[in-house]
């Protein structure tokens, strides 16, 4: 038996938060938490931070690259959410002094025009609810030691969510070519990563469709207005002082990122 619950999973994670102190597995201590279980701890969390005054203004999707899959050890792709108070304003400074350990990831973001509803949502159908495509990226930052975690520690993490940025200029999407969107990542001018949009599900687009129908599995569709970080194209890298990271799109535009 566990003395583990999903109220006290909540206030774990959220004092790590506060604190800026990561610590182990929440499944080494609670190993019957299983993905549905760790869902209702990420939707108990994200509720207390509503209830603080937060909004919820979109979701994001986690590990939907191989490059991502790879560096944490998960297959598997999970979602999360984003509220008001993780957004940061191009140019913005990132404020690592409140955080544990951020690393930044690049993202191709889809701002939603029409609501989207799964289950059984195609690609096509995901894409043509999308209003806008914008260049974007997340500033990651695990609850967990080292991001060493399993699939339902980081689920209930909120997929390790802290900030992100979109830039401010969006595209439609009937005039984009996102499988072959390329994407650099570059430390104070040198080259560390890139990739195409391909790399996220094939298509971003799936993403988005892959998002629809596993909320849709919790009764939840994509709502319009909301963002939608379709998950890092790339590894992602980490957030210094001192060090500048530029996130660069071939037609969607280009963000940099400082830390202050
Ligand atoms: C989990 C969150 C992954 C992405 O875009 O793949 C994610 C992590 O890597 O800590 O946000
Ligand atoms: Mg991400």
């Amino acid at each position: 038996m566990t003395d583990w619950t999903i109220d006290r999973a909540v206030e774990e994670l959220l004092r790590r938060e506060r604190e800026r102190q990561d610590g182990g597995r929440i499944t080494d201590q609670w190993p019957e938490l299983d993905l549905a279980t760790a869902y209702r701890v990420q939707d108990a969390l994200i509720d207390r931070k509503r209830r603080a005054g937060e909004n919820i203004v979109g979701v994001k999707l986690g590990l939907t690259s191989q490059a991502k899959q790879q560096r944490m050890g998960i297959d598997s792709p999970l979602t999360g959410w984003l509220t008001d108070a993780m957004t940061l304003a191009t140019g913005e400074a990132v404020p690592v002094a409140e955080m544990i350990h951020p690393r930044v990831e690049p993202e191709i973001v889809f701002v939603m025009g029409r609501r989207l509803e799964g289950p059984g949502v195609t690609w096509e159908q995901a894409l043509a609810a999308v209003e806008s495509v914008h260049a974007g990226f997340e500033i990651i930052d695990s609850r967990y030691r080292d991001f060493s975690f399993a699939l339902p520690d980081v689920v209930a993490d909120n997929a390790s969510s802290s900030r992100f940025a979109v830039s401010a200029e969006g595209f439609a999407p009937g005039g984009l070519d996102l499988v072959g969107e390329a994407c650099t990542v570059s430390v104070d001018g040198e080259l560390i990563h890139s990739a195409t949009g391909a790399a996220v599900q094939g298509h971003p687009a799936q993403a988005l469709a892959l998002a629809a129908n596993s909320l849709a599995r919790r009764g939840i569709a994509v709502e319009a207005g909301w963002t939608v970080l379709t998950g890092g194209l790339t590894d992602a890298v980490f957030v210094e002082p001192g060090r500048t990271v530029a996130v660069e799109f071939a037609h969607l535009g280009s963000l940099t990122v400082t830390s202050g």
